[in-house]
C-alpha cells in the first residue's frame, strides 16, 4: 500500500522562511496523521520571486490540489500565490515577532475582492485547521482522506471526553 510519503502530493505547504518551519511543521504533522500525501518548501514572495512564480505556474501540473501558504510581517505569499494559480490557497499568518502576528494576519485576510486566501487563525492553531481543512476538502474527491478526517474528530471528541477533569492528567 502507497503511504504519505510515497504517493504523488496532493498539496504542498510553502512558507516564506526556514524560521516558519516551527509553525508549519504543525500543518505537515496533521497532514501525515491525516495519510496526506504532500511537499514541503521554504519559497520567499520577496528574497525568491522568481521561485515563488515558477512555483506557483507550475503547481496545477505537478498535480497540486491546494497550497497551504504560510508567513509572517508583510505576509504577501499566500495572496502572491493565490494571484499566480488557480489552487485554493489556505493562509496561515505565522506569529511576528514585533506586532505578535497581527501584522501577519492582516496581510493575508484583507485580500481585495477577485483574489481570494482563506485564512485560519495565527499560529499552531491555524497551521493545524489549515491541514484539516484541506484535508476536508481533499474528502470531496478522496474517500479514504474524508474517512481519516472522520475518524481524527472522533479520536478528539473521545480524547476529551475521556479526560473531563481538568485536575488530573
Ligand atoms: C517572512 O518574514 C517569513 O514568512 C517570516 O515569517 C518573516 C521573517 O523571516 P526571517 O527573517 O526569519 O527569515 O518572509
Amino acid at each position: 500500500m502507497k503511504t504519505a510519503e510515497t504517493e504523488s502530493p496532493l498539496l504542498g505547504i510553502i512558507m516564506g522562511s526556514r524560521s516558519d518551519w516551527e509553525t508549519m511543521r504543525h500543518a505537515s504533522e496533521t497532514l501525515e496523521k491525516l495519510g496526506v500525501p504532500h511537499e514541503v518548501e521554504v519559497v520567499s514572495a520577496h528574497r525568491t520571486p522568481d521561485k515563488l512564480f515558477h512555483y506557483a505556474e507550475t503547481a496545477e501540473e505537478r498535480g497540486l490540489q491546494l497550497v497551504i501558504a504560510g508567513a509572517g510581517g508583510a505576509a504577501h505569499l499566500p495572496g502572491m500565490v493565490a494571484a499566480k494559480c488557480a489552487l485554493p490557497v489556505l493562509g496561515v499568518p505565522v506569529q511576528s515577532k514585533a506586532l505578535n502576528g497581527m501584522d501577519s494576519l492582516l496581510s493575508i485576510v484583507q485580500m481585495p475582492a477577485g483574489i481570494p486566501v482563506a485564512t485560519l487563525a495565527i499560529g499552531r492553531a491555524g497551521a493545524i485547521n489549515a491541514a484539516l481543512l484541506a484535508a476536508s476538502i481533499l474528502g470531496n474527491s478522496h474517500p479514504r482522506i474524508r474517512q481519516a478526517v472522520a475518524e481524527y474528530r472522533l479520536r478528539q471528541t473521545e480524547s476529551v471526553l475521556a479526560h473531563p477533569d481538568p485536575r488530573r492528567p
